[in-house]
């Protein structure tokens, strides 16, 4: 299996993070991606290829022109107002605020585009988030040209970022641009499963009028963990989507046992819509030793989660999404790609 990555990518090199009332270290750093190129590389998956540059035309089948113009911007204004660390949200437009007009000032501007404070941005952010979105483009593009799987190793990840808002350490929605670009160039339908520890729930708000487009996700329950406000059972998919959008929301301490029935349910759904590619957001965050996570997986588990992806027999673009314990990082995640292959 080929492997997409760019040095670029690792420009965007978060120090901090607000989380648990406390200013703490980033845990969404550059040497979880260069952990996880250490493994492709040691265990020799395939060959690594340097993405090609897409411009912004698959960005903006995603997202909105003020959210990617603000994104552009971003660091000249806020050096503009005087500041030069890396910058967080702290009010945003929730019940009774308005949204229109935009405020003019930085500050403002920044809770009108994220979700949460919990994500930085920094000098070199949209630099890296641009050339993560090309890591999946390029990797899409070698599943359409008939390769059976290819991984985007992107960071950083995507599946939080929605159509005009940054958060959870995500600022394009890779999958999202990917699936966008596949249905633009020859795919008729497209499958997203979403096996991140958290609920991609910008993934799923960009596509929930869909029925080209299915999103699946199988998550911690969003009653006890990140992103809180999305990712419940009930959520099936509006207008058009009706019916294509599910959500497997599981307990706190869920392990390989008791996620292997949501995962097999979720194949069925796949195999019942007949995508022609499966976008899988691949988050290595179930991991037991994950910092900031509660699920229970060991390692082997992750070759079982390959193993039985690779079941659907259909082809499968694998882009990278979270996971924080950075030792385990890259076997973990070479462990899901080889379990597909070995199938
Ligand atoms: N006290 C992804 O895995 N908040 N994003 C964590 C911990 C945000 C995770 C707070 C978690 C976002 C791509
Ligand atoms: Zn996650």
């Amino acid at each position: 299996m080929k492997t997409v990555f760019s040095s670029v990518q690792l420009s965007h090199a978060p120090t901090h993070e607000i989380s648990d009332g406390e200013l703490k270290p980033a845990v969404e750093t550059p040497d979880r991606a260069e952990q996880v190129l250490q493994a492709v590389t040691a265990r020799k998956l395939g060959d690594i290829l340097a993405p090609e540059d897409f411009g912004q035309r698959p960005l903006a089948r995603v997202h909105t022109p003020d959210y990617l113009a603000f994104m552009e911007g971003f660091w000249d204004r806020w050096t503009a107002a005087g500041r030069s660390t890396e910058a967080f949200p702290f009010v945003w437009p929730v019940r009774t605020l308005r949204t229109d007009p935009p405020p003019a000032h930085i500050d403002g501007l920044l809770g009108r585009y994220s979700m949460d404070a919990g994500t930085p941005v920094g000098a070199h952010t949209m630099t890296a988030a641009i050339a993560s979105a090309n890591t999946a483009l390029t990797a899409a593009r070698l599943v359409q040209q008939g390769e059976t799987a290819a991984f985007g190793l992107c960071r950083p990840p995507g599946h939080h970022a929605g159509a005009d808002f940054f958060g959870g350490y995500c600022f394009l929605n890779n999958a999202a641009i990917a699936a966008e670009w596949l249905r633009d160039n020859g795919a008729g339908r497209v499958a997203i499963l979403d096996v991140d520890y958290h609920h991609g729930n910008g993934t799923q708000s960009i596509f929930y009028d869909r029925s080209d487009v299915m999103f699946l996700s199988i998550h911690a329950d969003p009653m006890d963990e990140y992103p809180y406000f999305l990712g419940h059972a009930d959520e099936t998919g509006a207008r058009a989507g009706t019916g294509f959008n599910q959500n497997w929301p599981l307990p706190l301490g869920t392990g390989w046992q008791e996620y292997a029935p949501a995962l097999d349910d979720a194949c069925r759904w796949i195999t019942v819509f007949k995508p022609d590619v499966v976008v899988v957001s691949l988050g290595l965050d179930c991991f037991e030793e994950d910092p900031i996570s509660g699920f229970k997986f060991a390692s082997e588990d992750f070759l079982r989660l390959g193993q039985t992806l690779s079941r659907t027999g259909l082809p499968a673009l694998f882009l990278m999404e979270g996971g924080y314990a950075v030792g385990a990082l890259g076997t973990n995640c070479v462990n899901v790609l080889e379990g597909f292959e070995a199938g």
